[in-house]
Parts: structure tokens; sequence; C-alpha cells
């Protein structure tokens, strides 16, 4: 891969899984390399559970399901409807075909493969052509602080309580002694990648605990490479997801500026909604320079459409810090 040609792209959630697949659609596959979130990994019914990664591969391989923003499409519910007789934990569903994914990815890392190359494996089973990389292989795990002072693993927070509690910040319990995933690491000490993009994905669960990460942290902020973010709040909400009501909470302004300050000194660029022309100035004052487009993705056209434009944009900021 000649120097700068490759995009390497941050995503969690439904909103990095949903410009994740433009890029794929837009790039040649080489080129494009997803870090994906894995602070909220956990351990349930004995499975190793890694959600994002599994948005983030449906999606890429065209069968996740729309109408939940997780799990595959056409999926079925008998494992779910037989636990539930037997009085089993039914907060958190795997429907039949995403079991296969868990227990598949549960018994090869049982049997001592690492994380990073059980994904490899299976994105490329499901015809996934550019790579796909967890973060890290070691444990990272997003605990959620709340106003009564009780800690909540993500999944406790997320689904159990559907994130109900007030939340008062975030810790990423293992991040300190955590490495990039190997491949990850070889391609931020060489030269291969050009810019940086964020995805929309949730700035406090899905992108922190990837720049907690100290090596990860590190390659982002050395200013070496042109970062641009997709803002994930558009006209003062979150398209999806709890990202507005946990800006709420912390005191942040809930606005494209808002991300645009949270990001301040790390990102050269931001991609904001049309809605949010107003905040164009006040954005750029940060130091930051703006695209304003489209950023919802309904559909395949607007996906590619937004991805196209995130990369031009991406590849033409020049590193401000
Ligand atoms: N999210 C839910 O809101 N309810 C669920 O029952 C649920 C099950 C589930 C199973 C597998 C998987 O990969 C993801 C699943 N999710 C579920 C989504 C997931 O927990 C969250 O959307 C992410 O962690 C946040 O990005």
């Amino acid at each position: 891969m000649s120097a700068g040609e490759q995009i390497l792209a941050l995503a969690g959630g439904v909103g990095g899984a949903k410009l994740a697949h433009g890029l794929a659609m837009t790039m040649e596959a080489e080129k494009l390399v997803v870090a994906v979130n894995t602070g909220d990994d956990f351990e349930h019914l004995d499975f190793y559970i890694s959600p994002d990664l599994d948005t983030v591969m449906y999606n890429l391989a065209e069968i996740n399901n729309t109408e939940t923003g997780w799990g595959v499409t056409g999926e079925s519910w008998n494992f779910m409807d037989a636990l539930a007789r037997f009085g089993g934990e039914t907060w958190f569903r795997l429907g039949d075909r995403d079991l296969a994914t868990h227990v598949e990815r549960t018994r090869r890392l049982r049997a001592g493969e690492a994380l990073s190359d059980i994904t490899e494996n299976l994105c490329s089973r499901l015809g996934i052509a550019c790579a796909v990389i967890p973060m890290s292989d070691g444990p990272v795990r997003t605990i959620v602080e709340t106003s009564t002072g009780e800690t909540l693993p993500f999944q406790d927070y997320f689904v159990r309580l559907a994130c109900a509690p007030q939340v008062t910040g975030f810790r990423f319990d293992g991040a300190d002694q955590a490495e990039p995933a190997p491949a990850l690491a070889r391609m931020m000490e060489g030269d291969s990648i050009g810019a940086v993009i964020i995805c929309p994905s949730n700035p406090y669960v899905s992108i922190a605990p990837m720049l907690a990460i100290p090596a990860f942290g590190a390659f982002i902020k050395s200013r070496k490479i042109p970062v641009a973010a997709v803002s994930p709040i558009v006209g003062g909400q979150a398209i999806k997801g709890p990202a507005a009501k946990m800006m709420a909470e912390l005191g942040v302004d809930i606005s494209a500026l808002g991300i645009a300050r949270h990001y301040e000194g790390l990102i050269d660029g931001l991609v904001i909604d049309e809605a949010d022309r107003d905040l164009l100035r006040p954005i750029e004052e940060l130091g930051i320079k703006v695209l304003v487009t489209n950023t919802i993705m309904r559909d395949v056209a607007e996906k590619s459409r937004l991805a196209e434009q995130t990369v031009e944009f991406a590849r033409r900021l020049k590193v401000t810090a």
C-alpha cells in the first residue's frame, strides 16, 4: 500500500456501521480499514458478545436487521423463547441466526485465537472485503458512572436498564493496559494511513474507549494525519441512541457545536448536517474546518454520498495543530 492511501474509520454502533457501509461501497477494499469499539463487549449466557463488531460486520455484509439496528435480518427467536420457558435470562436478546456468531466466536476465543483473527475470518466468510479490526484484542470494558453513585457495566446500562440511569461519566476498564490490535498497530507505525474518519458514533461510549487505549489515542492525537469527524447530532438530536441524553446529563450543549467542542484539539474537520448550517461559523472559530451536507443515512444512496463526500473532505484537510 502506497503512503497515505488508506482511510482509517473509527466506528461503533448503528451510525458508525452505516457510514462504514457507505465507505465500503464507495472505496477500493484495500484502502479502507474500519477499527471497531469493543468497550461494549461482555460475557452473557457463557458467550462472548461483541455488539459493535457484530453491527459493523452485519451492515457490511448487508444482513443487518434494519428494524432493531442490531442483529441479523430475517431473524427467528426460538432459542430465546425456549430459554424463557426455563426462566433463563432474556433481557439481552440473541436471535437464532445471530447466535451462530456468538457460538463460533466464543469457541475460537476459548481455543486461543485472537479476537482480531476471528473477526477477519468471520468477515471474510461473510464476503466483506475491507479490513474490520477490533480496537484491541485485550479486554476493555466500558463502565457507566451514574448519579446515584452506582457504576454499571455497559450492557446493563444500555439494554437491561434502557439507558434510564442518569450518567455522570464513563470509565474504560483495562484500556490502560490494552494495545491496539496487531494489524492496527502495524498500520499506525507505517505510513499507509492518509486520513482518519470518526464515524457518527456516540463520542462517549463508541469513540472514547478507542482513544483511551494509550497507543491508539497517541496515534490520533499525534496530529500527523488529518482527522475528520461526522457529527452524530443533527438539529439538536441524536439520530439514534442515547448520545443526546448523555450530553444533557453531562451538561454539554446538545448540538454539532457541542460535538465540535468535545473533539476540539483532536479533529481538523467536522461534517455537519444542513439543518445545522448556522453552526458553521462558531465551529470554524474553534479552528475546525466544516463541511455542511446531508448527513442522515436512510438508504444506500445516502450512505454512499456521505461516505464519498467525507473521504474527499478528510483527504483535503491539513493538520491544524
Ligand atoms: N440492543 C438492545 O437494545 N436489546 C437487545 O436485546 C440487544 C441484543 C443484542 C444482541 C447481539 C448484539 O450484537 C447486539 C445486541 N444489541 C441489543 C445491541 C447492542 O447491545 C447495542 O446497540 C450496542 O452495544 C451499542 O452500540
